[in-house]
């Protein structure tokens, strides 16, 4: 094989931002998978240069110039970024790669922009790319395993490129680590739903333990498994094997079914600072959260009782919320979440609208055949910036207003004192505060608020989210434009449009991808699009 020049970018970010939050944190959001392609294709052999674009820097100028293949890993509020690079680097005579979830939930959207799109990626799909490397347009090919990697490289041969991207961070520095892939629980909204459960090898990951004790002072690592700590025992075995009590911090999403007292006792030991469990609806998920039956205040209660407990032993918890489920309907569930905010001051609420991400999950396919799918931009996909999903059973100004109250409440001014005061440690203190401040309180409160005055005042933005017309509004097209500079003029042609129902075609025009974990079909390599 000859010896190819490589790029791998990770786009943390889909366009320059000052954000105090972003200077502090985008780069401790990198993602694992990337690091992963670059350590293997420098295996095979190959000259690798590395991106990880956290708003910050000059993309232009980071992006190396003569390359043979890049390999862009991205998020699906970043794809029309990483659409117009490939662009660029194609015209440049580059052959291109997508990867990530936007991959993953949007293939046959990306494959009209890259000549390869990968779902799982293990390392024989990584090496096909690198034998191959030829162009595929006008659609490129989708490669996928036919299940998750089973290994990965640990932290140790990833290091030379985590630490080029720690690099940008100027305090906290966290460290990406994976324990498990998958999960056994079943959430229809959810990407891992439809993925079995996977634990990794708990050696790489003690070797790494002892790696980063012996390389970082005082090391802090974030957990990117789905759900943290499924097989709790043998998991916390290894850590504990590895590294001595409160040596290492620790951050993890997990349900708050797993984080039961005993539980909690021994993460606090091993120095667990944050989790982030979901709670998603006062309605429904039960099974996640432990509550089973019970609902409305009566699982408010619960739940603020045992993120209380949690708040007893970990410095910081996250709880996370999806608004606009069909569950939901009249100003109840919002008042029940401002009743937890109230009744739980140290928890920092995460705020979710209800998004469906292509072919992320088995949910998105009966909002699809609903046609309550809209074709937002990509770009405006990120959970916040749009919810994609008609609401069953509010209006767009009614939902707005109640999200806009919702948000109000909790990152008021009285709200963000109550947990400054209510939480223990400078650091989660100043984490809450950044955030309430920063793009994800203040900054969603005004943006909200912006699109909520529009949607009485903008007729094309009114009608467009009634479904009455499929033009994209000025007020979304002036973001993009902003937010791509330099790289607006490379976004392809029709790259702001996508089939929102794409998923739905692709399962009735040919036999569906069975749903549930036991019958999941593999999927076959090498398979191009149609
Ligand atoms: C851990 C996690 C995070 C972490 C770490 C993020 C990161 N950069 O990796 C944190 C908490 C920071 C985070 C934040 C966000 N997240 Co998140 N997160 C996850 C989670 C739980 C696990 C992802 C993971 O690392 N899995 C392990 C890897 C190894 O497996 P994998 O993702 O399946 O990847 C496979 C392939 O896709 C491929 N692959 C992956 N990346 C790449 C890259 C390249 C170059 C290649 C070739 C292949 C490749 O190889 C892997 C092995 O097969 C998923 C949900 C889930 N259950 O998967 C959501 C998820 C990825 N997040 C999601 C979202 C929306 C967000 C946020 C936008 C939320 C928000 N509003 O803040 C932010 C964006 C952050 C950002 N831009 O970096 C969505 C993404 C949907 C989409 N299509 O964009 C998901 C799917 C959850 C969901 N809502 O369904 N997240
Ligand atoms: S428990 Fe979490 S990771 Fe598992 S299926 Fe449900 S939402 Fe997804």
């Amino acid at each position: 094989m000859r010896r190819l020049r490589v790029a791998v970018i990770d786009l943390v970010t889909k366009g320059p931002t000052r954000a105090l939050f972003a200077r502090a944190m985008h780069a401790n959001m990198a993602s694992i998978m990337p690091q992963v392609i670059a350590t293997w294709c420098e295996a095979e052999g190959h000259d690798v240069s590395f991106v990880c674009y956290t708003g910050l820097e000059d993309l232009a100028e980071q992006l190396p110039a003569q390359v043979d293949l890049v390999f862009i890993g991205s998020f699906t509020e970043a794809a029309l970024l990483a659409y117009a690079l490939s662009n660029q680097f194609r015209s440049s005579g580059a052959v291109t790669v997508l990867g990530g979830p936007h991959a993953r939930c949007y293939p046959e959207d990306a494959a009209k922009y890259f000549d390869y799109v990968l779902g799982f990626t293990d390392r024989s799909v990584v090496r096909d790319v690198l034998r191959d490397c030829s162009r595929h347009r006008p659609r490129g090919l989708h490669l996928s395993a036919e299940k998750q990697p089973p290994a990965l490289p640990g932290v140790r041969e990833r290091w030379k490129y985590i630490e080029l991207t720690l690099r940008k961070a100027p305090l906290l520095k966290i460290v990406p680590m994976l324990a498990s892939l998958g999960c056994p629980y079943t959430c229809s909204f959810c990407i891992d739903s439809t993925v079995p459960y996977q634990p990794l090898d708990l050696d790489v990951l003690k070797e790494d333990l002892r790696f980063l004790l012996r390389t970082v002072k005082r090391p802090r690592v974030a957990w990117h498994d789905p759900n943290f700590g499924v097989r709790f025992d043998e998991t916390l075995d290894a850590i504990e094997a590895a590294a001595p009590p409160e040596s290492i911090d620790f951050i993890a999403e997990s349900s708050l079914s797993l984080l039961s007292e005993p539980h909690l006792q021994r993460l606090q030991r091993n120095g667990f600072k944050a989790v982030l469990p979901g709670v998603e609806s006062w309605y429904e998920m039960g099974n996640k959260s432990k509550t089973a039956s019970r609902k409305g205040a009566e699982k408010v209660e619960q739940v603020s009782e045992h993120v209380r407990l949690i708040l007893r032993y970990l410095p910081y918890v996250q709880a996370n919320f999806v608004l606009g489920l069909d569950v939901d309907e009249g100003a109840e569930p919002f008042e029940l979440t401002k009743r937890f905010v109230d009744m739980t001051p140290a928890a920092f609420p995460g705020y979710s609208l209800l998004s469906a991400f292509g072919r992320a999950a088995p949910l998105n396919l009966e909002f699809q055949r609903e046609r309550r799918v809209l074709p937002f931009p990509f770009h405006f996909l990120d959970n916040n910036h749009a919810m994609n999903v008609r609401p069953k059973n509010y209006s767009w100004p009614d939902f707005y207003d109640q999200v806009i109250s919702l948000t109000r409440h909790t990152f008021s001014w009285g709200a963000i004192a109550r947990r400054f005061s209510a939480m223990r440690g400078a650091m989660p203190r100043a984490m809450n505060v950044v955030r309430a401040i920063s793009s994800e309180g203040f900054g969603r409160i005004a943006y909200y608020s912006e699109v909520r005055r529009r949607l009485d005042s903008d007729l094309p933005l009114r009608r467009y989210f009634e479904q009455e017309t499929t033009e994209l509004p000025e007020f979304f097209t002036a973001q993009v434009r902003k937010d791509l500079g330099p790289f607006w003029s490379s976004l392809p042609p029709g790259a702001l449009q996508h089939d929102p129902n794409g998923y739905l075609m692709s399962e009735t025009v040919r036999p569906p991808f069975a749903q549930s974990k036991p019958e999941r079909r593999a999927r076959s390599r090498a398979r191009s699009l149609p």
